[in-house]
Protein backbone atom coordinates (compact mmCIF):
# COMPACT_ATOMS: atom_id res chain seq x y z
CA UNK A 1 0.00 0.00 0.00
CA UNK A 2 1.66 3.46 -0.48
CA UNK A 3 0.45 7.16 -0.11
CA UNK A 4 1.53 10.41 -1.48
CA UNK A 5 1.85 11.04 2.10
CA UNK A 6 4.49 8.09 1.83
CA UNK A 7 6.77 10.35 -0.11
CA UNK A 8 7.04 13.22 2.72
CA UNK A 9 5.11 17.01 2.75
CA UNK A 10 7.73 18.68 0.60
CA UNK A 11 7.02 16.41 -2.79
CA UNK A 12 6.05 17.97 -5.55
CA UNK A 13 3.49 16.43 -7.57
CA UNK A 14 2.23 17.95 -11.19
CA UNK A 15 1.87 17.95 -14.29
CA UNK A 16 3.42 18.80 -17.08
CA UNK A 17 2.96 20.34 -20.65
CA UNK A 18 4.46 22.46 -23.29
CA UNK A 19 4.05 25.82 -25.16
CA UNK A 20 3.28 23.97 -28.80
CA UNK A 21 1.82 21.03 -27.93
CA UNK A 22 -0.85 22.63 -26.41
CA UNK A 23 -1.45 26.67 -27.11
CA UNK A 24 -2.46 26.65 -31.16
CA UNK A 25 -2.76 30.31 -31.10
CA UNK A 26 -0.26 30.05 -33.56
CA UNK A 27 -0.31 33.39 -35.41
CA UNK A 28 -2.18 35.77 -32.94
CA UNK A 29 -1.36 38.91 -31.34
CA UNK A 30 1.77 39.11 -32.64
CA UNK A 31 3.62 36.53 -32.02
CA UNK A 32 6.19 35.36 -34.87
CA UNK A 33 6.87 31.59 -36.33
CA UNK A 34 8.65 28.81 -34.52
CA UNK A 35 10.36 26.34 -36.23
CA UNK A 36 7.77 23.91 -35.30
CA UNK A 37 5.04 25.98 -36.96
CA UNK A 38 7.31 26.13 -40.17
CA UNK A 39 8.10 21.79 -40.14
CA UNK A 40 4.41 20.84 -38.96
CA UNK A 41 2.90 22.91 -41.67
CA UNK A 42 5.11 21.19 -44.45
CA UNK A 43 3.37 18.37 -45.95
CA UNK A 44 4.54 14.93 -45.39
CA UNK A 45 6.90 15.72 -41.80
CA UNK A 46 4.08 14.75 -39.73
CA UNK A 47 1.70 11.90 -39.46
CA UNK A 48 -1.57 12.40 -40.92
CA UNK A 49 -0.53 16.01 -41.79
CA UNK A 50 -1.33 17.45 -38.40
CA UNK A 51 -0.01 20.57 -36.94
CA UNK A 52 -0.56 22.79 -33.38
CA UNK A 53 -2.11 25.64 -35.09
CA UNK A 54 -5.16 24.93 -32.52
CA UNK A 55 -3.89 22.00 -30.59
CA UNK A 56 -5.81 21.75 -27.40
CA UNK A 57 -6.44 25.65 -27.85
CA UNK A 58 -4.77 26.26 -24.54
CA UNK A 59 -4.09 30.00 -25.41
CA UNK A 60 -8.06 30.38 -25.60
CA UNK A 61 -9.02 27.87 -23.07
CA UNK A 62 -6.25 28.18 -20.29
CA UNK A 63 -8.70 29.52 -17.32
CA UNK A 64 -11.08 26.61 -18.26
CA UNK A 65 -7.65 24.33 -18.17
CA UNK A 66 -6.83 25.31 -15.08
CA UNK A 67 -10.45 24.91 -13.57
CA UNK A 68 -9.61 20.93 -14.05
CA UNK A 69 -6.23 21.16 -12.55
CA UNK A 70 -7.82 22.08 -9.48
CA UNK A 71 -10.32 19.52 -9.76
CA UNK A 72 -7.95 17.17 -9.91
CA UNK A 73 -5.82 18.59 -6.74
CA UNK A 74 -3.07 19.20 -8.62
CA UNK A 75 -0.45 21.50 -7.10
CA UNK A 76 2.18 21.88 -9.39
CA UNK A 77 1.97 22.62 -13.31
CA UNK A 78 4.87 22.54 -15.76
CA UNK A 79 4.45 24.83 -18.70
CA UNK A 80 6.94 26.15 -21.25
CA UNK A 81 7.11 29.71 -22.60
CA UNK A 82 6.83 30.33 -26.81
CA UNK A 83 9.62 32.17 -27.01
CA UNK A 84 8.81 33.49 -30.56
CA UNK A 85 5.37 34.80 -28.97
CA UNK A 86 7.25 37.26 -26.87
CA UNK A 87 10.21 37.67 -29.43
CA UNK A 88 8.54 37.46 -33.14
CA UNK A 89 11.70 37.83 -34.51
CA UNK A 90 13.51 35.85 -31.82
CA UNK A 91 15.49 38.72 -30.48
CA UNK A 92 14.72 42.50 -30.48
CA UNK A 93 11.39 43.84 -30.78
CA UNK A 94 9.51 42.21 -27.56
CA UNK A 95 5.35 41.84 -28.32
CA UNK A 96 3.75 43.01 -25.21
CA UNK A 97 0.67 40.34 -25.91
CA UNK A 98 2.85 37.79 -25.83
CA UNK A 99 4.23 38.61 -22.47
CA UNK A 100 0.67 39.82 -21.49
CA UNK A 101 -0.53 36.12 -22.09
CA UNK A 102 2.20 34.35 -20.06
CA UNK A 103 0.39 36.57 -17.18
CA UNK A 104 -2.46 36.09 -17.31
CA UNK A 105 -1.48 32.62 -17.04
CA UNK A 106 0.89 33.00 -14.25
CA UNK A 107 -1.69 34.94 -12.24
CA UNK A 108 -4.66 32.67 -13.01
CA UNK A 109 -2.71 29.59 -11.70
CA UNK A 110 -1.71 31.39 -8.62
CA UNK A 111 -5.19 32.61 -7.63
CA UNK A 112 -6.07 28.48 -8.10
CA UNK A 113 -3.46 27.82 -5.13
CA UNK A 114 -1.34 25.58 -8.28
CA UNK A 115 2.49 26.47 -8.10
CA UNK A 116 4.29 27.52 -11.79
CA UNK A 117 7.08 25.71 -13.10
CA UNK A 118 8.50 27.44 -16.25
CA UNK A 119 10.52 25.45 -18.98
CA UNK A 120 12.23 28.18 -21.13
CA UNK A 121 12.72 26.07 -24.55
CA UNK A 122 10.90 23.27 -25.26
CA UNK A 123 11.82 23.19 -29.12
CA UNK A 124 10.21 25.90 -30.82
CA UNK A 125 12.91 28.26 -31.61
CA UNK A 126 11.76 31.16 -33.40
CA UNK A 127 11.77 30.84 -37.00
CA UNK A 128 13.99 33.95 -37.83
CA UNK A 129 16.49 32.46 -35.53
CA UNK A 130 16.93 29.20 -37.67
CA UNK A 131 17.17 30.99 -40.80
CA UNK A 132 20.37 32.72 -39.40
CA UNK A 133 22.12 29.31 -38.52
CA UNK A 134 19.28 28.27 -35.28
CA UNK A 135 21.22 25.80 -32.70
CA UNK A 136 24.45 25.68 -35.20
CA UNK A 137 25.37 29.20 -34.98
CA UNK A 138 26.90 30.17 -31.41
CA UNK A 139 25.16 33.48 -31.64
CA UNK A 140 22.37 31.67 -29.88
CA UNK A 141 24.18 32.05 -26.89
CA UNK A 142 23.17 35.73 -27.21
CA UNK A 143 19.66 35.54 -28.56
CA UNK A 144 19.01 32.89 -25.84
CA UNK A 145 20.41 34.86 -23.35
CA UNK A 146 18.35 38.15 -24.17
CA UNK A 147 15.09 35.87 -23.84
CA UNK A 148 16.22 34.48 -20.52
CA UNK A 149 16.75 37.40 -19.01
CA UNK A 150 13.51 39.08 -20.02
CA UNK A 151 11.49 35.63 -18.85
CA UNK A 152 13.19 36.43 -15.28
CA UNK A 153 12.64 39.82 -14.97
CA UNK A 154 8.79 39.77 -16.00
CA UNK A 155 7.91 36.26 -14.98
CA UNK A 156 10.70 36.05 -11.74
CA UNK A 157 8.77 37.76 -9.26
CA UNK A 158 5.70 35.08 -9.26
CA UNK A 159 7.66 32.16 -10.49
CA UNK A 160 10.32 30.64 -8.30
CA UNK A 161 10.78 27.03 -10.25
CA UNK A 162 12.46 27.30 -13.73
CA UNK A 163 13.73 24.54 -16.18
CA UNK A 164 16.43 26.05 -18.90
CA UNK A 165 15.87 23.30 -21.52
CA UNK A 166 13.65 20.55 -22.22
CA UNK A 167 16.02 17.17 -23.22
CA UNK A 168 18.46 18.86 -25.30
CA UNK A 169 19.67 15.09 -26.66
CA UNK A 170 16.49 14.80 -28.11
CA UNK A 171 15.87 18.32 -29.69
CA UNK A 172 19.37 18.22 -31.37
CA UNK A 173 19.83 14.54 -32.35
CA UNK A 174 15.96 14.65 -34.02
CA UNK A 175 16.06 18.07 -35.31
CA UNK A 176 19.59 18.60 -36.30
CA UNK A 177 21.03 14.60 -36.89
CA UNK A 178 17.94 12.37 -38.16
CA UNK A 179 15.74 15.80 -39.23
CA UNK A 180 12.57 13.57 -38.13
CA UNK A 181 11.91 17.07 -35.76
CA UNK A 182 12.33 20.67 -36.57
CA UNK A 183 13.87 22.29 -38.57
CA UNK A 184 14.62 18.76 -39.97
CA UNK A 185 18.71 18.95 -40.80
CA UNK A 186 20.67 16.05 -40.90
CA UNK A 187 24.28 15.09 -40.14
CA UNK A 188 27.22 15.90 -38.01
CA UNK A 189 27.51 19.05 -39.44
CA UNK A 190 24.61 20.23 -37.58
CA UNK A 191 24.51 17.85 -34.73
CA UNK A 192 27.94 18.18 -33.07
CA UNK A 193 27.90 22.30 -32.79
CA UNK A 194 24.21 22.26 -32.05
CA UNK A 195 25.27 19.80 -29.04
CA UNK A 196 27.58 22.22 -27.64
CA UNK A 197 25.39 25.45 -28.53
CA UNK A 198 22.73 23.80 -26.57
CA UNK A 199 25.02 22.72 -23.40
CA UNK A 200 26.44 26.34 -23.49
CA UNK A 201 23.00 27.88 -23.05
CA UNK A 202 21.96 25.50 -20.50
CA UNK A 203 24.77 27.00 -18.29
CA UNK A 204 24.34 30.22 -19.40
CA UNK A 205 20.64 30.12 -18.74
CA UNK A 206 21.25 28.88 -15.26
CA UNK A 207 23.55 31.64 -14.57
CA UNK A 208 21.06 34.42 -15.79
CA UNK A 209 18.21 33.22 -13.91
CA UNK A 210 20.21 32.74 -10.67
CA UNK A 211 22.01 36.14 -11.07
CA UNK A 212 18.07 37.40 -11.26
CA UNK A 213 17.11 35.63 -7.78
CA UNK A 214 19.36 33.86 -5.96
CA UNK A 215 16.45 31.99 -4.28
CA UNK A 216 15.11 30.82 -7.93
CA UNK A 217 14.89 26.64 -7.76
CA UNK A 218 16.87 26.30 -11.15
CA UNK A 219 17.16 22.99 -13.17
CA UNK A 220 17.15 21.74 -16.54
CA UNK A 221 15.42 18.19 -17.94
CA UNK A 222 17.18 15.26 -19.74
CA UNK A 223 15.17 12.40 -21.42
CA UNK A 224 17.09 9.11 -20.12
CA UNK A 225 16.40 5.21 -20.67
CA UNK A 226 18.08 2.47 -18.63
CA UNK A 227 19.95 0.94 -21.61
CA UNK A 228 21.18 -2.98 -21.35
CA UNK A 229 22.66 -5.21 -23.84
CA UNK A 230 20.55 -7.71 -26.14
CA UNK A 231 23.06 -10.48 -25.21
CA UNK A 232 26.13 -10.72 -22.67
CA UNK A 233 28.67 -10.34 -25.11
CA UNK A 234 31.47 -8.30 -25.29
CA UNK A 235 30.12 -6.50 -28.44
CA UNK A 236 26.80 -5.87 -26.90
CA UNK A 237 27.94 -4.59 -23.60
CA UNK A 238 30.49 -2.02 -25.49
CA UNK A 239 27.44 -0.94 -27.68
CA UNK A 240 25.55 -0.08 -24.09
CA UNK A 241 28.24 2.15 -23.07
CA UNK A 242 28.18 4.16 -26.06
CA UNK A 243 24.29 4.30 -26.18
CA UNK A 244 24.58 5.16 -22.55
CA UNK A 245 26.78 7.99 -22.98
CA UNK A 246 24.88 9.22 -25.89
CA UNK A 247 21.43 8.69 -24.19
CA UNK A 248 21.98 9.74 -20.53
CA UNK A 249 25.08 11.52 -20.35
CA UNK A 250 25.84 13.80 -22.73
CA UNK A 251 24.45 17.01 -21.58
CA UNK A 252 24.70 16.43 -17.84
CA UNK A 253 27.95 15.65 -17.65
CA UNK A 254 29.76 18.68 -19.24
CA UNK A 255 27.67 20.94 -16.67
CA UNK A 256 28.58 19.12 -13.80
CA UNK A 257 32.60 19.74 -14.77
CA UNK A 258 33.40 16.41 -16.00
CA UNK A 259 33.35 17.41 -19.66
CA UNK A 260 31.63 15.52 -22.66
CA UNK A 261 31.74 12.18 -22.47
CA UNK A 262 34.23 11.29 -25.25
CA UNK A 263 36.56 8.54 -24.25
CA UNK A 264 33.20 6.87 -24.38
CA UNK A 265 31.85 8.13 -27.51
CA UNK A 266 34.70 8.87 -30.29
CA UNK A 267 32.13 11.08 -32.43
CA UNK A 268 31.91 13.53 -29.95
CA UNK A 269 35.80 14.30 -30.60
CA UNK A 270 34.84 17.26 -33.01
CA UNK A 271 33.12 19.23 -30.72
CA UNK A 272 36.30 20.43 -30.01
CA UNK A 273 35.74 22.02 -33.21
CA UNK A 274 33.46 24.58 -31.87
CA UNK A 275 35.06 24.95 -28.15
CA UNK A 276 36.68 28.79 -27.57
CA UNK A 277 38.69 29.48 -24.85
CA UNK A 278 36.97 29.30 -21.26
CA UNK A 279 34.12 26.93 -22.87
CA UNK A 280 35.01 23.65 -20.46
CA UNK A 281 34.05 26.43 -17.64
CA UNK A 282 31.31 27.85 -19.40
CA UNK A 283 29.81 24.66 -20.03
CA UNK A 284 29.26 24.08 -16.17
CA UNK A 285 26.19 25.25 -13.62
CA UNK A 286 25.23 24.02 -10.31
CA UNK A 287 21.61 23.52 -10.78
CA UNK A 288 18.96 22.91 -8.04
CA UNK A 289 17.64 20.32 -9.43
CA UNK A 290 17.94 17.94 -12.56
CA UNK A 291 14.72 17.25 -14.10
CA UNK A 292 14.34 13.41 -15.40
CA UNK A 293 12.28 11.94 -17.93
CA UNK A 294 11.84 8.64 -18.23
CA UNK A 295 9.51 6.26 -19.94
CA UNK A 296 11.06 3.58 -21.20
CA UNK A 297 14.43 1.34 -21.55
CA UNK A 298 16.45 0.25 -24.35
CA UNK A 299 17.49 -2.54 -25.02
CA UNK A 300 20.64 -2.22 -27.94
CA UNK A 301 22.77 -4.81 -29.95
CA UNK A 302 26.26 -4.26 -31.69
CA UNK A 303 26.02 -3.30 -35.22
CA UNK A 304 28.57 -3.10 -38.10
CA UNK A 305 25.76 -1.26 -40.20
CA UNK A 306 25.18 2.01 -38.29
CA UNK A 307 28.08 4.48 -38.95
CA UNK A 308 29.69 6.19 -36.43
CA UNK A 309 28.00 4.51 -33.39
CA UNK A 310 28.15 1.30 -34.43
CA UNK A 311 25.40 -0.12 -32.32
CA UNK A 312 21.57 -0.42 -32.82
CA UNK A 313 18.03 -0.25 -30.74
CA UNK A 314 15.91 -3.23 -30.87
CA UNK A 315 12.75 -1.81 -30.80
CA UNK A 316 10.17 -3.02 -28.28
CA UNK A 317 7.80 -4.61 -30.89
CA UNK A 318 10.33 -7.24 -31.63
CA UNK A 319 11.42 -8.52 -28.11
CA UNK A 320 7.95 -9.97 -27.06
CA UNK A 321 7.34 -7.59 -24.11
CA UNK A 322 4.49 -4.94 -23.30
CA UNK A 323 4.63 -1.80 -25.43
CA UNK A 324 2.74 1.69 -25.95
CA UNK A 325 1.76 2.92 -28.86
CA UNK A 326 4.74 4.84 -29.05
CA UNK A 327 6.45 1.17 -29.01
CA UNK A 328 8.36 1.98 -25.87
CA UNK A 329 9.11 -0.78 -23.62
CA UNK A 330 6.61 -0.49 -20.31
CA UNK A 331 9.63 -1.22 -18.00
CA UNK A 332 8.79 0.64 -14.45
CA UNK A 333 11.96 -0.37 -13.13
CA UNK A 334 13.80 1.69 -15.68
CA UNK A 335 12.90 4.78 -13.78
CA UNK A 336 14.09 3.12 -10.32
CA UNK A 337 17.62 2.98 -12.37
CA UNK A 338 17.55 6.27 -14.07
CA UNK A 339 17.01 7.68 -10.39
CA UNK A 340 20.05 5.91 -8.96
CA UNK A 341 22.14 6.68 -11.85
CA UNK A 342 21.87 10.15 -11.31
CA UNK A 343 21.78 10.23 -7.80
CA UNK A 344 25.30 8.80 -7.81
CA UNK A 345 26.65 11.91 -9.00
CA UNK A 346 28.19 14.10 -6.18
CA UNK A 347 27.55 17.06 -7.83
CA UNK A 348 23.18 16.58 -8.33
CA UNK A 349 21.90 18.07 -5.52
CA UNK A 350 18.26 16.53 -6.12
CA UNK A 351 16.59 14.96 -8.92
CA UNK A 352 12.88 15.86 -9.63
CA UNK A 353 10.90 13.38 -12.31
CA UNK A 354 9.85 16.09 -14.43
CA UNK A 355 7.99 13.40 -17.02
CA UNK A 356 6.86 10.51 -17.02
CA UNK A 357 3.31 8.62 -18.43
CA UNK A 358 2.36 6.46 -21.60
CA UNK A 359 0.47 6.75 -24.05
CA UNK A 360 -2.56 3.80 -24.75
CA UNK A 361 -5.34 3.76 -27.28
CA UNK A 362 -8.64 5.11 -25.61
CA UNK A 363 -11.74 4.56 -26.31
CA UNK A 364 -15.13 6.72 -24.94
CA UNK A 365 -17.68 4.46 -23.89
CA UNK A 366 -20.76 6.63 -22.80
CA UNK A 367 -18.74 9.29 -21.78
CA UNK A 368 -16.32 7.71 -20.27
CA UNK A 369 -12.89 6.55 -20.78
CA UNK A 370 -11.67 3.36 -18.99
CA UNK A 371 -7.75 3.84 -19.46
CA UNK A 372 -6.77 1.36 -16.83
CA UNK A 373 -3.32 0.18 -18.69
CA UNK A 374 -2.25 4.14 -18.10
CA UNK A 375 -3.22 4.11 -14.88
CA UNK A 376 -1.59 1.28 -13.91
CA UNK A 377 1.65 2.47 -15.60
CA UNK A 378 1.68 5.45 -13.43
CA UNK A 379 1.41 3.65 -10.42
CA UNK A 380 3.68 1.34 -11.29
CA UNK A 381 6.67 3.95 -12.48
CA UNK A 382 5.56 5.94 -8.78
CA UNK A 383 6.12 2.95 -6.56
CA UNK A 384 9.57 2.65 -8.32
CA UNK A 385 10.09 6.34 -7.32
CA UNK A 386 9.08 5.42 -4.03
CA UNK A 387 12.03 2.27 -3.80
CA UNK A 388 14.52 4.73 -4.94
CA UNK A 389 13.93 6.95 -2.48
CA UNK A 390 13.60 4.46 0.37
CA UNK A 391 16.27 3.76 -0.37
CA UNK A 392 17.98 7.70 0.14
CA UNK A 393 17.77 8.70 -3.68
CA UNK A 394 17.29 12.63 -3.68
CA UNK A 395 14.29 12.46 -5.46
CA UNK A 396 11.65 15.02 -4.05
CA UNK A 397 9.09 15.33 -7.13
CA UNK A 398 6.58 13.59 -10.02
CA UNK A 399 5.32 15.04 -13.04
CA UNK A 400 2.56 13.07 -14.95
CA UNK A 401 3.27 13.79 -19.04
CA UNK A 402 0.33 14.94 -19.07
CA UNK A 403 -2.01 16.79 -18.58
CA UNK A 404 -4.81 16.87 -21.47
CA UNK A 405 -3.94 15.04 -24.72
CA UNK A 406 -1.79 17.62 -27.17
CA UNK A 407 0.26 17.44 -30.39
CA UNK A 408 3.04 14.39 -30.04
CA UNK A 409 5.34 15.76 -32.23
CA UNK A 410 5.87 13.31 -35.22
CA UNK A 411 3.62 11.17 -34.52
CA UNK A 412 1.28 14.36 -34.53
CA UNK A 413 -2.45 13.35 -32.43
CA UNK A 414 -2.67 9.31 -32.70
CA UNK A 415 -0.63 8.77 -29.77
CA UNK A 416 -2.87 9.91 -26.15
CA UNK A 417 -0.61 10.33 -23.26
CA UNK A 418 -3.28 12.49 -21.47
CA UNK A 419 -4.94 12.18 -18.23
CA UNK A 420 -7.67 14.08 -19.37
CA UNK A 421 -9.23 12.98 -22.85
CA UNK A 422 -9.34 16.02 -25.98
CA UNK A 423 -11.95 15.80 -28.58
CA UNK A 424 -9.38 17.42 -31.11
CA UNK A 425 -12.82 18.16 -33.27
CA UNK A 426 -14.67 20.13 -30.28
CA UNK A 427 -12.70 20.90 -28.12
CA UNK A 428 -13.92 18.99 -25.22
CA UNK A 429 -12.44 17.69 -22.41
CA UNK A 430 -13.10 14.09 -20.42
CA UNK A 431 -11.10 13.41 -17.46
CA UNK A 432 -10.05 9.77 -18.15
CA UNK A 433 -10.11 7.19 -15.14
CA UNK A 434 -6.25 7.62 -14.58
CA UNK A 435 -7.17 11.27 -13.97
CA UNK A 436 -9.54 10.94 -11.55
CA UNK A 437 -7.26 8.40 -9.85
CA UNK A 438 -4.22 10.44 -9.31
CA UNK A 439 -6.53 13.06 -8.11
CA UNK A 440 -7.70 10.70 -5.57
CA UNK A 441 -4.17 9.47 -5.15
CA UNK A 442 -3.46 12.90 -4.32
CA UNK A 443 -5.96 13.45 -1.96
CA UNK A 444 -3.77 10.91 -0.27
CA UNK A 445 -5.75 7.46 -0.90
CA UNK A 446 -3.63 4.74 -1.64
CA UNK A 447 -2.07 3.57 -4.79
O1 LIG B 1 5.64 14.77 -25.70
C1 LIG B 1 6.97 14.57 -25.32
C2 LIG B 1 7.52 15.80 -24.61
O2 LIG B 1 7.41 16.95 -25.38
C3 LIG B 1 8.98 15.58 -24.29
N1 LIG B 1 9.20 14.34 -23.60
C4 LIG B 1 8.58 13.14 -24.12
C5 LIG B 1 7.10 13.40 -24.39
C6 LIG B 1 6.45 12.13 -24.96
O3 LIG B 1 7.05 11.78 -26.17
Amino acid sequence: MLYSSDFGDNFHWGVSTAAYQIEGGYNVDGKGSSIWDVFANTRGKIAGNANGNVACDFYNRYKEDIQLLSYLNIPNFRFSISWSRIFPNGTGFINQNGLDFYDRLIDQLLENGITPWITLYHWDLPAALEKKGGWTNRDVIGWFSEYVDLCARKFGDRVINWMVLNEPMVFTGAGYFLGIHAPGRKGLKNFIPAIHHASLCQAQGGRILKSYNSDFNVGTTFSCSLVEPLTNTEKDRLAVIKVDALLNRLFLEPAIGMGYPIKDLKLLERIYNYFKPSDEHLLMFDFDFIGIQNYTREIVSHSYFVPLINSKIIKANKRNVPYTTMNWEVYPASIYHMIKKYDAYDQVRKIVITENGAAFHDTIIDGTIEDTKRQQFISEYIKEVYNAKKEGAKVDGYFVWTFTDNFEWAEGYNPRFGLVHVDFATQKRTIKKSGMWYKAFLNNLQL
